[in-house]
């Protein structure tokens, strides 16, 4: 434990126990967190966020950067990333420049229930849990990261047993629509938005369909000194991280986070796929987490995403 509000680094914690801990640090540093619940889940669980400012967030107008984890549930290592930046800004302050110069977001837990069925029964779970358009018992759960509305269904899957299965329409789910209410109330501010994903060593920007964002030199500038920054770090076990379009160097997808984001005016809008941590660079093992990473884990993508941030307020 790193402090009185800290949590231990070397697990992945489980839902209850991160939102006890986001309440606590904004009970515990009321100028700087303020705790808001962005909506429910499908089976009702809240989707908490984090803003953070060293002024009153609502009237600054500093550049705002939008972290966000855990919109597939498998990914577990994608939450200590995550609370690491969250650590980092709000309580073992190094690098108070980024907490001066830019307001934070950051939702740690996007997609609670399907993060809370992995732990309980499926641990490579990737979608939610919604029911709504199930055949008789079988097959549930909307693949959140193809539901945003941008080029919804083009190039993902209407089958709902697939795990990239659609939904019923662009922004069915509750938990993407609350996403997009955050998004929406800030989009003028937000300059950076990161959404982190697992597992491969990229960086990705738009779009998922091979057409490129206007401005996709500097999202390709921005994403490489993110990865040369990670890259830098003097650790034993290297990621080389690879940046570019998530259509021409990893798949087609539509209806991606990131991509919907790009599409309503952030500059900077991408998805981090960290690496496998895990000394066995299987497939499927790729989503589980050795604990001897998640340390480093943190650690570097936190380097990443503050070379961004500088990026992203100098702009
Ligand atoms: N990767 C992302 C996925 O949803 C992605 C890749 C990025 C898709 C941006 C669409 C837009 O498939 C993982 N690991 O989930
Ligand atoms: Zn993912």
């Amino acid at each position: 434990n790193r402090s009185s509000v800290g949590l231990d680094f070397n697990q992945i914690h489980r839902t209850a126990v991160v939102d006890a801990y986001l309440d606590r640090l904004a009970n515990q540093y009321p100028n700087l967190v303020t705790v808001v619940t962005a909506g429910q889940s499908f089976e009702g669980r809240p989707i908490k966020y984090l803003k953070i400012s060293t002024t009153n967030f609502e009237v600054s107008r500093k550049p705002v950067v939008f972290l966000q984890s855990l919109l597939h549930a498998r990914e577990w290592v994608t939450l200590p990333a995550t609370l690491y930046a969250i650590e980092k800004l709000v309580i073992d302050v190094t690098d108070s420049d980024v907490l001066e110069e830019v307001d934070w977001i950051i939702m740690p837990i996007a997609n609670p229930d399907g993060y809370e069925f992995s732990h309980t029964n499926t641990r490579f779970w990737r979608k939610n849990r919604a029911t709504g358009f199930m055949i008789g018992n079988f097959c549930m759960g909307v693949d959140l990261n193809r539901n945003f509305d941008i080029f919804w269904s083009t190039a993902s899957s209407n089958n709902v047993c697939s795990d990239v299965f659609h939904g019923t329409s662009a922004f069915s789910e509750p938990e993407t629509q609350a996403i997009r209410r955050v998004l929406h109330e800030y989009s003028d501010r937000i300059e950076l938005y990161i959404d982190i994903h697992s597992f491969g060593s990229i960086i990705l920007f738009g779009y998922g369909n091979g057409q490129l964002p206007p401005n996709a030199l500097a999202l390709n500038y921005v994403g490489v000194t993110m990865a040369e920054a990670i890259d830098k770090v003097k650790w034993n076990w290297k990621p080389n991280y690879v940046v570019g379009n998530v259509f021409h160097i990893l798949y087609a997808a539509s209806g991606g986070s990131s991509d919907y984001v790009q599409s309503i005016g952030v500059p900077l809008s991408y998805t981090f796929e960290l690496p496998a941590f895990n000394n066995i660079q299987g497939q499927l093992n790729g989503f589980l987490v050795d604990p001897d990473f998640i340390e480093q884990a943190g650690y570097e993508t936190w380097e990443g995403i503050k070379a961004g941030a500088r990026l992203a307020a100098d702009s």
